[in-house]
């Protein structure tokens, strides 16, 4: 029997590219029955123009605004079909989701669709140019932060569990197995899932290609990306930490942050360790 691909290789990500080494762990989860959709993006490198796609199942690219409604309208076509183990798959990142995309992503949880919503977060609008998004973190630098981000990031997690979505998790490419689990119990869950993936982005958060799995890494061990799910409302952190690594590692390790002064750095760093407690908080709750 032919070993199944899921994603074809030389796809032209820029070079240590974790958005596409994630796609390819979930498509191997996800299996031969999925179709997947991408608005534009980075990931659109993956579904291709046309003709042409990099994955080996169904795909197509939708408008920015409206992934979730086009998976919404696949999703009833093929249960009406009786096809419903095939599992629809969004794969959009932050300015698609928690920007551009949020009104039809609210309207796909309320409307209570079996569909499984995959943000990447590369923290800014990458595919065009690295602009800003409510995803980008306080401090960073972009084209048009240049001197640095002000205010947080959109707390878009608590905003789904506040809607009362059934199953959503965090997760990190740099943790690769945990996601993996994560997108294996979210394509059991009997309605809307969101899985949401921080994705470190070389090209965007100007560091060396070859660090990209230790960046992302540095992301959870300091605190700063909890890895955590909530079913049904209930908290569960997925990697508890017995210390925090210095959240500076992270900062220092990025150009994105280059900008920034020791006690800019050090304030961020206690933010993390922050919201760290608070979610471990929440699972006891
Ligand atoms: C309504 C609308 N506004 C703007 C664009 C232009 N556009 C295409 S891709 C993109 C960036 C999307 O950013 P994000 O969702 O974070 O994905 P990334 O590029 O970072 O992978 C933008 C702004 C568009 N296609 N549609
Ligand atoms: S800009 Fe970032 S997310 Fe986009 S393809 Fe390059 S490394 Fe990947
Ligand atoms: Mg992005």
């Amino acid at each position: 029997m032919n070993k199944f691909i899921g994603l074809a290789n030389g796809i032209t990500t820029c070079e240590g590219c974790a958005m596409e080494t994630a796609a390819r762990h979930m498509i191997e989860i996800l299996g031969p029955r999925t179709i997947i959709l991408t608005p534009p993006s980075c990931s659109a490198i993956l579904t291709g123009f046309g003709r042409e796609t990099g994955w080996t199942v169904p795909s197509f690219m939708s408008n920015l605004e409206a992934v979730a409604a086009y998976g919404s309208g696949v999703r009833e076509a093929l249960d009406i079909l009786g096809k419903g183990d095939v599992n629809v798959v969004g794969y959009a990142g932050d300015g698609g989701t928690l920007d551009i995309g949020l009104q039809a992503l609210s309207g796909a949880i309320e409307r209570g669709h079996r569909l499984i919503y995959i943000c990447y977060d590369n923290e800014a609008y990458m595919n065009t140019g690295i602009q800003r998004s409510s995803a980008t973190p306080a401090g960073a630098w972009t084209t048009t932060t240049p001197g640095g981000k002000r205010g947080d990031r959109k707390d878009i997690d608590g905003m789904l569990v506040a809607q009362g979505i059934p199953y959503l998790a965090t997760a990190s490419a740099s943790y690769i197995d945990d996601f993996r689990n994560k997108v294996a119990t979210a394509m059991k869950v009997d309605g809307p899932s969101f899985i949401h993936l921080h994705s470190a982005c070389p090209t965007g958060w100007r560091f060396n290609p070859a660090e990209t799995y230790r960046v992302g890494k540095l992301a959870v061990d300091c605190g700063l990306w909890v890895l955590y799910e909530v079913v049904n409302g209930k908290y569960r952190v997925t990697r508890k930490l017995k210390s925090l690594e210095p959240a500076s590692n992270y900062f220092t390790a990025q150009g994105r942050f280059k900008h920034l002064s020791r006690q800019e750095i050090d304030s961020l760093a206690a933010q993390a360790q922050e919201g760290y407690y608070a979610i471990v908080a929440k699972e006891n709750d």
